[in-house]
Protein backbone atom coordinates (compact mmCIF):
# COMPACT_ATOMS: atom_id res chain seq x y z
CA UNK A 1 0.00 0.00 0.00
CA UNK A 2 1.52 3.58 -0.47
CA UNK A 3 -0.30 6.60 -0.05
CA UNK A 4 1.85 9.83 -1.28
CA UNK A 5 2.02 13.44 -1.86
CA UNK A 6 4.10 15.41 -4.08
CA UNK A 7 4.82 18.85 -3.65
CA UNK A 8 6.71 21.74 -5.19
CA UNK A 9 6.13 25.00 -6.91
CA UNK A 10 4.32 25.52 -9.85
CA UNK A 11 7.42 24.51 -12.68
CA UNK A 12 9.10 22.09 -9.83
CA UNK A 13 8.05 19.12 -11.67
CA UNK A 14 5.25 17.81 -9.70
CA UNK A 15 3.24 16.56 -12.88
CA UNK A 16 5.93 15.22 -14.92
CA UNK A 17 7.38 13.06 -11.71
CA UNK A 18 4.06 12.37 -10.71
CA UNK A 19 3.12 10.27 -14.07
CA UNK A 20 6.73 8.72 -14.42
CA UNK A 21 6.76 7.83 -10.50
CA UNK A 22 2.82 6.24 -10.30
CA UNK A 23 4.09 4.32 -13.28
CA UNK A 24 6.84 2.66 -11.67
CA UNK A 25 4.98 2.24 -8.11
CA UNK A 26 1.55 0.92 -10.05
CA UNK A 27 -0.78 3.12 -8.44
CA UNK A 28 -2.54 5.84 -9.78
CA UNK A 29 -1.61 9.40 -10.42
CA UNK A 30 -3.93 11.94 -8.98
CA UNK A 31 -3.70 15.46 -10.34
CA UNK A 32 -6.04 18.40 -9.30
CA UNK A 33 -4.66 20.59 -12.08
CA UNK A 34 -5.11 18.26 -14.80
CA UNK A 35 -8.79 17.19 -13.37
CA UNK A 36 -9.34 20.82 -13.40
CA UNK A 37 -8.55 21.17 -16.86
CA UNK A 38 -10.54 18.55 -18.36
CA UNK A 39 -13.53 19.69 -17.05
CA UNK A 40 -12.85 23.31 -18.34
CA UNK A 41 -11.99 21.60 -21.69
CA UNK A 42 -15.53 19.72 -20.76
CA UNK A 43 -17.03 22.53 -20.39
CA UNK A 44 -18.44 21.51 -16.96
CA UNK A 45 -20.19 23.19 -14.59
CA UNK A 46 -16.95 22.58 -12.20
CA UNK A 47 -15.20 23.78 -15.40
CA UNK A 48 -17.04 26.59 -15.84
CA UNK A 49 -16.77 27.87 -12.17
CA UNK A 50 -13.14 26.66 -11.73
CA UNK A 51 -11.95 28.63 -14.87
CA UNK A 52 -11.66 32.09 -13.83
CA UNK A 53 -9.42 30.86 -10.78
CA UNK A 54 -7.12 29.16 -13.34
CA UNK A 55 -6.38 31.85 -15.42
CA UNK A 56 -5.86 34.32 -12.78
CA UNK A 57 -3.17 31.81 -11.27
CA UNK A 58 -5.07 31.92 -7.80
CA UNK A 59 -6.33 28.76 -6.28
CA UNK A 60 -9.92 27.26 -6.81
CA UNK A 61 -11.88 27.52 -3.53
CA UNK A 62 -11.23 24.50 -1.09
CA UNK A 63 -15.06 23.35 -1.44
CA UNK A 64 -14.86 22.71 -5.18
CA UNK A 65 -11.54 21.22 -4.79
CA UNK A 66 -12.22 19.28 -1.14
CA UNK A 67 -15.45 17.48 -2.72
CA UNK A 68 -13.68 16.58 -5.95
CA UNK A 69 -11.01 14.94 -4.58
CA UNK A 70 -13.31 12.91 -1.98
CA UNK A 71 -14.65 11.68 -5.03
CA UNK A 72 -11.81 10.55 -6.78
CA UNK A 73 -10.82 8.98 -3.68
CA UNK A 74 -13.52 7.26 -3.35
CA UNK A 75 -13.17 5.33 -6.63
CA UNK A 76 -11.61 1.53 -6.15
CA UNK A 77 -7.94 2.10 -8.48
CA UNK A 78 -6.97 3.82 -5.09
CA UNK A 79 -7.36 1.21 -2.90
CA UNK A 80 -3.86 -0.21 -3.23
CA UNK A 81 -2.19 3.09 -2.86
CA UNK A 82 -2.11 6.65 -4.60
CA UNK A 83 0.20 9.38 -5.75
CA UNK A 84 -1.65 12.81 -5.18
CA UNK A 85 -0.22 15.64 -7.38
CA UNK A 86 -1.16 19.12 -6.23
CA UNK A 87 -3.22 18.16 -3.64
CA UNK A 88 -4.05 19.31 -0.44
CA UNK A 89 -2.51 23.43 -1.15
CA UNK A 90 -3.83 24.87 1.77
CA UNK A 91 -4.46 24.01 5.45
CA UNK A 92 -8.38 23.48 4.68
CA UNK A 93 -7.81 20.97 1.97
CA UNK A 94 -4.89 19.59 4.70
CA UNK A 95 -7.68 18.78 7.52
CA UNK A 96 -10.35 17.30 4.46
CA UNK A 97 -7.46 14.92 3.34
CA UNK A 98 -6.84 13.94 7.07
CA UNK A 99 -10.79 13.59 7.69
CA UNK A 100 -11.08 11.39 4.01
CA UNK A 101 -8.00 9.22 5.14
CA UNK A 102 -9.29 8.43 8.54
CA UNK A 103 -12.81 7.34 7.05
CA UNK A 104 -11.24 5.29 5.37
CA UNK A 105 -8.98 4.04 8.27
CA UNK A 106 -5.24 4.66 6.33
CA UNK A 107 -2.59 7.40 6.44
CA UNK A 108 -0.27 8.48 4.27
CA UNK A 109 3.10 7.36 3.74
CA UNK A 110 5.44 10.13 2.55
CA UNK A 111 5.29 13.94 1.07
CA UNK A 112 7.44 14.25 -1.63
CA UNK A 113 8.65 17.55 -2.00
CA UNK A 114 10.56 18.64 -5.11
CA UNK A 115 13.29 21.37 -4.46
CA UNK A 116 14.06 23.89 -7.36
CA UNK A 117 15.75 27.38 -7.94
CA UNK A 118 13.15 30.58 -8.54
CA UNK A 119 15.12 31.17 -12.00
CA UNK A 120 14.54 28.00 -13.72
CA UNK A 121 10.99 27.83 -12.16
CA UNK A 122 9.83 30.38 -14.31
CA UNK A 123 12.45 29.31 -17.31
CA UNK A 124 10.74 26.11 -17.30
CA UNK A 125 6.94 27.36 -17.34
CA UNK A 126 7.66 29.57 -20.11
CA UNK A 127 8.95 26.98 -21.67
CA UNK A 128 5.87 25.03 -21.91
CA UNK A 129 3.76 28.18 -22.34
CA UNK A 130 5.10 28.35 -25.97
CA UNK A 131 3.58 24.79 -27.13
CA UNK A 132 1.13 24.23 -24.15
CA UNK A 133 -1.53 27.00 -24.80
CA UNK A 134 -2.62 26.97 -20.66
CA UNK A 135 -4.02 29.92 -20.03
CA UNK A 136 -2.16 30.15 -16.89
CA UNK A 137 1.11 29.84 -18.66
CA UNK A 138 1.94 32.99 -19.02
CA UNK A 139 4.68 35.30 -17.19
CA UNK A 140 2.51 37.62 -14.70
CA UNK A 141 -0.26 34.63 -14.31
CA UNK A 142 3.42 32.53 -13.44
CA UNK A 143 4.63 35.49 -11.12
CA UNK A 144 1.06 35.22 -9.12
CA UNK A 145 1.42 31.53 -9.02
CA UNK A 146 4.58 31.51 -7.60
CA UNK A 147 3.17 34.09 -4.91
CA UNK A 148 0.01 31.95 -4.28
CA UNK A 149 2.62 28.86 -3.30
CA UNK A 150 4.42 30.96 -0.93
CA UNK A 151 2.10 32.44 0.97
CA UNK A 152 -0.88 29.19 1.04
CA UNK A 153 0.98 25.82 -0.05
CA UNK A 154 4.65 26.53 1.40
CA UNK A 155 3.45 26.73 5.37
CA UNK A 156 1.98 22.78 4.52
CA UNK A 157 5.66 21.78 4.20
CA UNK A 158 6.04 22.35 8.18
CA UNK A 159 3.02 21.00 9.44
CA UNK A 160 4.13 17.71 6.95
CA UNK A 161 7.88 17.75 8.69
CA UNK A 162 6.19 18.12 12.36
CA UNK A 163 4.46 14.73 11.22
CA UNK A 164 7.51 13.66 10.16
CA UNK A 165 6.68 12.70 6.49
CA UNK A 166 8.73 14.95 4.42
CA UNK A 167 10.86 13.75 2.20
CA UNK A 168 12.95 16.08 0.05
CA UNK A 169 13.90 16.16 -2.99
CA UNK A 170 16.46 18.08 -5.51
CA UNK A 171 14.42 18.26 -8.83
CA UNK A 172 17.38 19.76 -10.72
CA UNK A 173 18.64 18.29 -13.27
CA UNK A 174 16.97 15.96 -16.22
CA UNK A 175 14.11 14.35 -15.75
CA UNK A 176 15.10 10.71 -15.58
CA UNK A 177 17.45 11.75 -13.38
CA UNK A 178 14.87 13.62 -10.69
CA UNK A 179 12.73 10.13 -10.84
CA UNK A 180 15.97 8.01 -10.18
CA UNK A 181 16.59 10.88 -7.07
CA UNK A 182 13.04 10.38 -5.79
CA UNK A 183 12.87 6.34 -6.19
CA UNK A 184 15.71 5.81 -4.08
CA UNK A 185 14.54 8.24 -1.73
CA UNK A 186 11.16 6.71 -1.09
CA UNK A 187 13.32 3.29 -0.93
CA UNK A 188 15.43 4.76 2.34
P1 LIG B 1 -1.18 22.50 -11.46
O1 LIG B 1 -1.73 21.76 -12.60
O2 LIG B 1 -0.82 21.71 -10.24
O3 LIG B 1 0.01 23.36 -12.04
P2 LIG B 1 1.52 23.62 -11.58
O4 LIG B 1 1.62 23.97 -10.13
O5 LIG B 1 2.07 24.59 -12.55
O6 LIG B 1 2.22 22.26 -11.72
P3 LIG B 1 2.47 21.37 -13.00
O7 LIG B 1 2.33 19.97 -12.47
O8 LIG B 1 1.59 21.77 -14.15
O9 LIG B 1 3.90 21.72 -13.45
P4 LIG B 1 5.21 20.91 -13.23
O10 LIG B 1 5.73 21.40 -11.94
O11 LIG B 1 5.03 19.45 -13.38
O12 LIG B 1 -2.22 23.63 -10.99
C1 LIG B 1 -2.75 24.58 -11.89
C2 LIG B 1 -3.81 25.43 -11.23
O13 LIG B 1 -4.93 24.59 -10.83
C3 LIG B 1 -3.43 26.16 -9.94
O14 LIG B 1 -2.78 27.37 -10.20
C4 LIG B 1 -4.81 26.35 -9.29
O15 LIG B 1 -5.52 27.41 -9.88
C5 LIG B 1 -5.54 25.07 -9.64
N1 LIG B 1 -5.40 24.03 -8.61
C6 LIG B 1 -4.79 22.83 -8.77
N2 LIG B 1 -4.83 22.13 -7.61
C7 LIG B 1 -5.48 22.92 -6.71
C8 LIG B 1 -5.81 22.76 -5.34
N3 LIG B 1 -5.47 21.67 -4.65
N4 LIG B 1 -6.47 23.78 -4.71
C9 LIG B 1 -6.83 24.88 -5.38
N5 LIG B 1 -6.53 25.09 -6.68
C10 LIG B 1 -5.87 24.13 -7.35
O16 LIG B 1 6.16 21.25 -14.47
C11 LIG B 1 6.16 22.44 -15.17
C12 LIG B 1 7.03 22.37 -16.45
O17 LIG B 1 8.38 22.05 -16.15
C13 LIG B 1 6.59 21.36 -17.49
O18 LIG B 1 6.54 22.01 -18.74
C14 LIG B 1 7.66 20.30 -17.54
O19 LIG B 1 7.86 19.78 -18.83
C15 LIG B 1 8.88 21.07 -17.08
N6 LIG B 1 9.80 20.20 -16.36
C16 LIG B 1 9.50 19.31 -15.38
N7 LIG B 1 10.60 18.70 -14.93
C17 LIG B 1 11.65 19.24 -15.63
C18 LIG B 1 13.06 19.04 -15.60
N8 LIG B 1 13.65 18.16 -14.76
N9 LIG B 1 13.83 19.79 -16.43
C19 LIG B 1 13.27 20.68 -17.27
N10 LIG B 1 11.94 20.90 -17.35
C20 LIG B 1 11.14 20.20 -16.54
Amino acid sequence: MTRLLIMGPPGAGKGTQAKKIAERLSIPAISTGDILRQNVEDRTLLGREAARYLDAGELVPDEIINGMVRARLDEPDTDHGFLLDGYPRTLAQVGTLDDILADEGVSLERVLVLTVDPDELVKRVLNRAQESGRSDDTEDVIRRRLEVYSEQTEPLLDVYDGRGLLVPVNGMGEVNEVTERVLSALAK
